[in-house]
């Protein structure tokens, strides 16, 4: 080979590299600022202990005997309390009359623990148990809740909060978990428990109650001059809410479990199906003897028939009585959630067209005629999104359909760039987003976790038709 080509060729070889690693020093900025952000792992040495049982329970609803599901016979379940770096095993025992798991909304777990039927395990039988094992690393709130036939097994009543506690424990004057969620009843009462094709091709099952913990507007009591931590959760199907606190000073300190870098507003934050916030909550002092209403303001443009719509309130609140001395401790917030605006400049890795499609022959028969897509496919026909473990990736989320859809991914955080195609900088990271009836969703990811893992849409009748499909995470 003559000496020139030699030449030219190391030299656009080198020009060629030299791009590659300014590329990679730019992501690998991303992957170091999200593993700064999760810390290092924590081992207590301590073993926690837990007992699930679901199973179908009569509950007195309206002065009518009503049947629902539930983990340990309570409605919400239980709320499991333990430190990061324990090592939970949690024995779940089916007495339901359907095959059902856990699976631990947010919480990185071993793959297998993940809790997805036939993808991380074989579902768990009627009469059979299973013992999930497992060691929390990040501080928070989190959920559990079925994996099998999920848009049934939620409304029914089966969810629970696992609180893994951080520092500021003990610190607040209450810390109380809001399950804030709608059921769709029959005239007495009754769960209406046509779960088969009637909602599935719509925005989802809107309820025509909301009940924050199983109670219909929910009356609570609080001091004057108390500051509490109110953690909600949204297992609702399909609902979406934002909450206004009326005149009592609010704001969001932790969002999909983690503290967020700045203290967020509560009014305009959409809490979609799978996603939970931690609200900071002051009781002003000079409100002693005094109501406030909490409302929900979301509308839904689907909404119609007996699904209620915002704004309309959702607990009542009394103030009694004083504190002696009000806690005055500085907002809460994590010091180490980097700034990924330029993520932006990065191309789309993957693209994720959200869909429907029909099937005609299904029209007029009671089966669904409409399926819910991802890349024109269904769940078990789906793509594999391919991935390595500690590299950055951008995907982008369209939206074909008209309808809300709250994205969520297993075993990772990721991080919302823009919405509808507009730069935001979220300075927290989630695991569930919403991708509005006619927009786009673009987020940034760095997986940390081995395995393959379900992704997918968590409004419940869609996640039913098809709206799912998986990441694989290798090294
Ligand atoms: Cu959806």
């Amino acid at each position: 080979m003559p000496l020139f080509v030699l030449l030219i060729a190391s030299l656009l070889f080198g020009i060629s590299s030299l791009a590659n690693s300014a590329e990679k020093t730019g992501t690998q900025t991303y992957v170091e600022g999200f593993q700064t952000f999760l810390g290092s792992s924590v081992d207590t040495g301590q073993v926690r202990a837990f007992n699930l049982t679901a199973s179908p329970i009569e509950i007195m609803q309206d002065g009518e005997t009503v049947t629902r599901w539930a983990y340990n016979g309570q409605l919400p379940g239980p709320i499991l309390r333990v430190q990061k770096g324990d090592r939970v095993q949690v024995t779940l025992t089916n007495q339901l009359p359907q095959n059902t798991t856990i699976h631990w909304h947010g919480v990185r777990v071993p793959n297998a623990m993940d809790g997805v039927p036939f993808l991380t395990q074989i579902p768990v039988k009627p009469g059979k148990s299973f013992t999930y094992d497992f060691v929390p690393q990040d501080a928070g709130t989190y959920w559990f809740h079925p994996h099998v036939r999920g848009h049934e097994q939620l409304e029914r009543g089966l969810y629970g909060t696992l609180i893994v506690e951080d520092e500021f424990e003990g610190k607040y004057d209450q810390d109380l978990v809001w399950m804030l969620d709608d059921v769709l009843t029959e005239d007495d009462g009754s769960l209406d428990e046509d779960f088969d094709f009637k909602f599935l091709d719509t925005g989802g099952r809107l309820g025509n109650i909301i009940t924050i913990n199983g109670e219909n507007t929910p009356k609570f009591t609080f001091k004057a001059g108390e500051r509490i931590r109110l953690r909600i959760v949204n297992p609702s199907n399909a609902r979406n809410y934002r909450l206004s606190f009326a005149n009592l000073p609010s704001a969001i300190i932790a969002v999909d479990g983690n503290l967020v870098g700045e203290p967020q507003q509560v009014e305009i934050f959409d809490i979609v199906p799978g996603n939970r916030v931690d609200i900071d909550l002051t009781i002003p002092e000079n409100l002693e003897g005094q109501s406030v209403h909490i409302a929900n303001t979301f509308f839904h443009r689907e909404a119609s028939g007996s699904a209620l719509e915002g704004p309309q309130t959702i607990a009542k609140i009394s103030i009694v009585g004083k504190v002696a001395k009000p806690k005055t401790f500085p907002l809460p917030v994590h010091t180490a959630v980097p700034d990924w605006t330029n993520a932006l400049n990065e191309k789309p890795d993957f693209i994720f067209d959200f869909d429907t499609a029909f099937d005609i022959s299904s029209l007029w028969t009671n089966k669904a005629f409409v399926s819910f897509t991802i890349n024109n496919k269904v769940f078990g026909d789906h793509d594999i999104t391919q991935l390595k473990n500690n590299k950055f990736y951008r995907m982008r989320f369209n939206n074909g359909t008209g309808l809300y859809h709250p994205v969520h991914i297993h075993g990772v955080f990721f991080k919302v760039l823009a919405r509808d195609g507009v730069p935001v900088n979220e300075p927290y990271f989630r695991d569930t987003a919403l991708l509005d009836y006619d927009g786009s969703l673009d987020i940034g990811v760095v997986p940390a976790d081995l395995g393959e893992w379900l992704s997918h849409c968590h409004l419940l009748e869609h996640a039913a038709l098809g709206m799912k499909s998986t990441i694989n995470v290798t090294d």
